[in-house]
């Protein structure tokens, strides 16, 4: 605005404005609008934002935005893990409409403000899902859950509380990870550290290099582990390599941070994908555990998650609840209440959950299955390279390997979105788009290197 004093036409304009707004004054509405429309010094290059840069897309969900934009009949998405059945399709489970159709039919639902930590019954069935219906810790009430906006929202929570109440502020993540861990970690306040994981080599676990990582962590620091199904990598550790991790986290006093945004898409069962989180609960320490129903129950939309703290006792466990809604509170007050009402039905009811779990057990079926068929489809083209990594990984990706320069040769010439890391989403993949997928592999490793 000009410091011109009172005189300039812009600032008359602008007092006028301001006096009718700040009293009760009457202007016709033809007036207001002449001042509103009028022009003033608010032209483009004076904008108060005028300094903002324009930031670079994200790299998991900028890639569906660049998909969306290629009108090419062939295009396919395998960037996001989004599941999609044998027709290319998004999948809403049949479990899913039936409770959603409970819901609409249950006249005394209203939509009043959930409390502070959501719906009680979600809380509470989700624990046992991750924990075991059996978990001591659970009988000993020494485990607080609260709901939270699906896995990201989980993390976030989850790390805000650690941030003002922990005294070890370093977390430890693994290499590589979701791209968007060390982002959610570093805005909550803690300070990233990374230990290693992946092995390009072997394309398998370098256990001998997160043993001596972990080992050389300041006693008492944070350690993120992926629960099952690893992203991106599709490694995950052995049963008996996750004893050896839990043994030296617990010996150092580290405090285990599981991320389990994918219970039930590794083997299409809850229990064996949960095995790890189990265990560390098992031997009576703490640990904070994100839990995600996107994938597995495919709400990606509805954003249900929660983030469990396993106490050493149901006295604590209360005092860290309080604060918890401390975090959450200011952050967005309280939770939706449509996804959680979903998962509580399904959860609840014998039938409904049977059900799931078939559908659950469907979907990794059909994952393991693209697996299959790529592997096939390259080892038939004669492609070079040993491609048996693609049927060794687990969960809902393979870390192929394939470079950027690779990866952007098959999107320019075949189409194909992923994201640049190599990872491409088994989920998006069918027996139909098999065959496009192996051609744009063959050709981009005998042709770009
Ligand atoms: N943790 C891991 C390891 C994930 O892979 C994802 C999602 C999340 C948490 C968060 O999921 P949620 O908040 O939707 O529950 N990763 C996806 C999507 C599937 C994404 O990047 O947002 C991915 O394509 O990597």
């Amino acid at each position: 605005m000009s410091s011109g004093g009172h005189g300039s036409a812009t600032d008359r304009r602008l007092n006028a404005l301001f006096r009718h707004l700040s009293s009760s004054a009457r202007m016709d509405p033809q007036q207001l609008n002449s001042i509103a429309a009028s022009p003033t010094s608010a032209n483009q290059n004076d904008s108060v934002f005028s300094h903002v840069v324009r930031a670079p897309e994200d790299p998991i969900l900028g890639v569906t935005v660049a998909y969306n934009k290629d009108p090419s009949p062939l295009k396919l998405n395998l960037g996001v893990g989004a599941y999609r059945t044998e027709e290319g399709k998004p999948l809403v489970l049949n479990v899913v409409r039936k409770a959603e159709q409970q819901l609409v039919n249950d006249r005394s639902r209203v939509k009043e403000y959930l409390p502070i930590v959501g719906l009680a019954e979600f809380n509470k069935l989700s624990a046992k899902l991750i924990l075991g219906a059996d978990s001591p810790a659970i009988r000993e009430n020494r485990v607080t859950t609260v709901q939270c906006l699906s896995g990201t929202g989980s993390l976030r929570v989850g790390a805000e509380f650690l941030a003002r109440h922990y005294h070890q502020r370093t977390i430890y993540i693994p290499q590589p990870t979701w791209g968007n861990h060390p982002k959610v970690f570093t805005l909550a306040g803690l300070s990233v550290k990374s230990y290693r994981y992946y092995d390009p080599a072997t394309r398998g676990l370098n256990f001998q290099g997160l043993l001596e990582d972990l080992g050389s962590a300041p006693a008492g620091a944070i350690v993120l582990l992926h629960a099952c199904a690893h992203n991106p990598t599709g490694v995950d550790p052995t049963l008996q390599q996750w004893e050896r991790i839990r043994q030296l986290m617990r010996s150092k006093g580290l405090l285990p941070f599981f991320d389990s945004a994918y219970q039930g898409f590794a083997s299409g069962s809850l229990d064996s994908d949960a095995q790890s989180v189990r265990m560390f609960v098992a031997d009576g320490g703490e640990c904070f555990i994100a839990q995600s129903y996107a994938k597995n129950l495919g709400l990606y939309g509805e954003r249900v998650g929660a983030l469990s703290i396993v106490c050493k006792t149901a006295d604590v466990a209360g005092r860290v609840e309080s604060q918890v809604k401390l975090v959450i509170r200011p952050m967005y007050s309280n939770p939706p209440i449509h996804g959680a009402s979903i998962v509580a039905a399904i959860l609840r009811d014998r039938d409904l959950f049977n059900e799931w779990t078939f559908e659950l057990k469907a979907m990794a079926d059909r994952i393991i299955s693209m697996r299959q068929k790529l592997f096939d489809a390259l080892r038939a083209r004669g492609t070079p390279g040993d491609w048996s990594h693609i049927i060794k990984q687990i969960g809902m990706f393979t870390f192929t390997g394939l470079n950027p320069q690779q990866v952007a040769f098959m999107t320019k010439d075949y189409h194909i979105y992923m994201t640049s890391d190599g990872r491409i989403s088994m989920a998006g993949l069918s027996s139909k788009t098999v065959p496009h997928l192996a051609d744009a592999i063959h050709a981009a490793v005998t042709l770009v290197s």
